[in-house]
């Protein structure tokens, strides 16, 4: 076991260059899956949490939130304006663009402080309220029409940002509401860190306002948020995989506030914790136990065996950073093998819709 762990921290350093994640940092949570690997990190992520104050996150912004990924000409990097494949139509100057006592009335005039979690559920109280890693510099006026909307997934728009963030009806499974759809490239940023949220405060979710409409909480201290909402930030988890971007961000709240998005160092966790319910048949998912034949994989062929593996429709292979590396339909309509794409030696993760296995390729 102890060489499976060093091996897991060696490829994770490789794999992440950069990361700055304190030696022993997640050792805590070694082992833990389901709800009990949350509450570890959430004492994980609280023990030394300093906040910091509501007027410290300016200072942080002129800090941590600086574009050096797009244009990289330093100024503010506002998920809700910033234009991935082009200039960005207008950008902010960090300290002199900030908000300030009149609040302009169009796109572009000035950037405040967006809670991704709002800060109406839960009376503005601290630390929640102060917590640099759900509370983002973003444009005044794109701030102000996500409201305390829940994001998601808009059909069709009733007011589009500069960007290309959306506001409308849900076109998500489970939702009619009015949501906001932030663009591609930042979903899964969101959603790792309203996962962080929930995990961090998940003793306090029960006194915040879960009855509002627009609160997604299902008043659980466990799951969090409600059934579609996992779905929806676990999809975007997946299909927008942490950055370069987030980590460096991730670093930084830990110099600043001294603590860490679990979800950006560990993007597993996520699948480990929660269950997506997503186009899958509940009854007939969970009478399924897979079990990984051989581990190490070796010749890369995995052998899957379980009870139920033909009514298997689909399987992902994800890699130690979150991405998803093959997707096979069918996987076991003709064998209990599946052939991998890729043999690249590391930690990956067999995903079927209700169960994660680790394995590892050698
Ligand atoms: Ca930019
Ligand atoms: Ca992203």
């Amino acid at each position: 076991m102890k060489n499976f762990i060093s091996l897991v921290v060696t490829l994770f350093a490789v794999s992440f260059g950069h990361a700055q994640i304190p030696a022993g940092y997640y050792d805590a949570a070694t082992g833990l899956t389901g709800y009990s690997l949350k509450t570890k990190l959430k004492e994980i992520v609280t023990n030394g949490h300093q906040d910091k104050g509501y007027g410290g996150l300016w200072d942080a912004y002129k800090v941590g939130d600086l574009d050096k990924f797009y244009e990289n000409d330093n100024t503010i990097l506002d998920i809700y304006s910033e234009k991935p494949a082009g200039p960005d139509a207008y950008s902010y100057t960090p300290v002199t663009d900030q908000c300030g006592g009149t609040t302009p009335g169009s796109e572009g005039g000035c950037y405040n402080r967006e809670h991704l979690f709002p800060q109406g559920f839960f009376n503005s109280a601290s630390p929640m309220r102060n917590d640099y890693h759900h509370v983002m510099p973003t444009d005044n006026v794109v701030n102000g029409k996500r409201n305390n909307y829940p994001f998601g997934t808009v059909g069709t728009a009733s007011w589009t940002s500069t960007s290309g963030s959306k506001l409308g009806v849900s076109s998500f499974p489970g939702f009619l509401g009015i949501v906001f759809e932030p663009i591609d490239e930042f979903k899964g940023d969101v959603a790792r860190s309203l996962l962080y949220f929930i995990t961090r405060y998940e003793d306090d979710l029960q006194t915040f306002n879960y009855s509002d409409v627009n609160n997604p909480q299902d008043g659980s201290k466990n799951r969090g948020f409600d059934q579609w909402y996992i779905n929806l930030l676990m999809l975007w988890h997946q299909n927008d995989p942490v950055s370069p971007k987030e980590i460096a961000r991730n670093n930084y709240a830990y110099v600043y506030q001294k603590n860490r998005n679990p979800y950006i160092d560990h993007p597993e966790y996520v699948a480990m914790i929660w269950t997506s319910t997503l186009g899958t048949d509940e009854n007939t998912a969970k009478k399924d136990t897979l079990k990984i034949s051989q581990n190490p994989v070796r010749n890369g062929a995995l052998t899957v065996s379980g009870d139920h593996l033909a009514k298997i429709s689909s399987v992902q292979i994800i890699s130690m950073s979150g991405q998803v590396v093959q997707t096979i339909r069918e996987p076991f309509k003709n064998s209990n093998k599946i052939i991998l794409k890729s043999t690249s030696k590391g930690v990956y993760f067999l995903k079927t819709a209700d169960q994660t296995l680790k394995f590892i390729v050698e």
